[in-house]
């Protein structure tokens, strides 16, 4: 398992880049420590080639946008081919926060 914590906060996402391996489940926890509310939105939701394995809170599974109230927190564990996945928050003058995950197949190789 491959953990990274994502901070929404106002108004960037902390770090800006992740780097993960293409062969290993990828749990994402993303916490709004701002003030406002932000919403997290990415192709890793919505691709149908992304596995998402587990979805915290359940509710919000399905959603290709998810807002998250200040404080609060969401929990996707999923599996994904490699790629460049973009995430971001589309409320209205959240412009600056965006963000990349690169997924990579080659540390797979590199571990065989
Ligand atoms: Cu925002």
């Amino acid at each position: 398992m491959q953990d990274v914590r994502l901070a929404a906060q106002d108004f960037r996402f902390d770090p800006p880049e992740v780097r993960l391996h293409a062969a290993r489940p990828i749990r994402l926890l993303v916490v709004n420590e701002g003030r406002e509310p932000h919403e997290f939105t990415s192709p890793l939701l919505t691709d149908h080639q992304v596995r998402l394995l587990a979805v915290e809170p359940a509710d919000v599974r399905g959603q290709g946008t998810i807002k998250i109230a200040p404080g609060r927190s969401i929990t996707l564990t999923l599996l994904a081919p490699a790629g460049v996945y973009l995430y971001r928050c589309k409320m209205r003058g959240h412009a600056g926060m965006t963000g990349t995950m690169i997924v990579d197949s080659q540390a797979d190789v590199a571990n065989r």
